[in-house]
């Protein structure tokens, strides 16, 4: 009985003893991770924080990039076709302007419609629809310009709206004409200050004011 209580004894002290120990080496290697982790955090402080503020100003470069070529994307090709339209009613000339109608027609048809919100997807597409049409009609009246030139004035309008929500890459000079249509006037879309009517042509070249430079 004693040696029993001998070993039992023995066995409470080791017990107690690798209880202690344990505990310590727990805490010690805690300690150790702590300080590691301290440390780790510093290092990466110290020189990520340079790290992060190169990596969001490029962030930053990319997102302004990207949408910038989005906005390019979406309205170049059509912004391209109309002026080129708005030209050849400048210059007087049906045909190129029917020509330009019909790569206008193309480049509405194939719109990019993807990464803008739902109402501004319906928005667009009410838009395209009827810019189609005009085209269309455009593209199909060659000899008739002032039919043509009918046509272009509401698609100018369509132009508006459409940049108003998708952005425009270039800078446009909003131009009014009082004297189109019996005096009820006309908008148009200018690549250039220099005013240049596509209602008119050589008739009246400089009737028009700058209403608002969009950009
Ligand atoms: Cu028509």
């Amino acid at each position: 009985m004693k040696k029993v209580k001998e070993i039992l004894g023995i066995m409470a002290i080791v017990l107690i003893i690798l209880t202690v120990f344990s505990c310590k080496d727990t805490k010690k290697s805690d300690d150790q991770k702590n300080d590691g982790q301290m440390e780790m955090n510093n290092n990466s402080m110290n020189h990520s924080g340079g790290e992060n503020m190169e990596m969001s100003q490029q962030d930053m470069q990319n997102n302004e990039m990207k949408e910038g070529d989005q906005k390019t994307s979406k309205a170049t090709a059509v912004l391209n076709k109309y002026l080129e339209l708005k030209n050849a009613l400048v210059a007087d000339n049906t045909e190129t302007a029917a020509t330009a109608g019909k790569s206008l027609f193309d480049a509405f048809a194939q719109f990019d419609n993807s990464n803008i919100t739902e109402t501004q997807k319906q928005e667009v597409t009410e838009i395209i629809d009827d810019a189609l049409e005009h085209a269309e009609h455009i593209s199909e009246n060659s000899g008739k310009m002032e039919h043509q030139r009918e046509h272009f004035e509401i698609l100018s309008k369509d132009i508006e709206d459409l940049i108003a929500i998708v952005g425009t890459d270039r800078k446009l000079y909003k131009t009014f004409c009082p004297m189109y249509n019996e005096g009820k006037g006309g908008i148009w879309l200018s690549e250039t200050k220099e005013i240049k009517n596509p209602y008119f042509g050589s008739k009246m070249m400089t009737c028009g004011e700058i209403q608002e430079e969009i950009q």
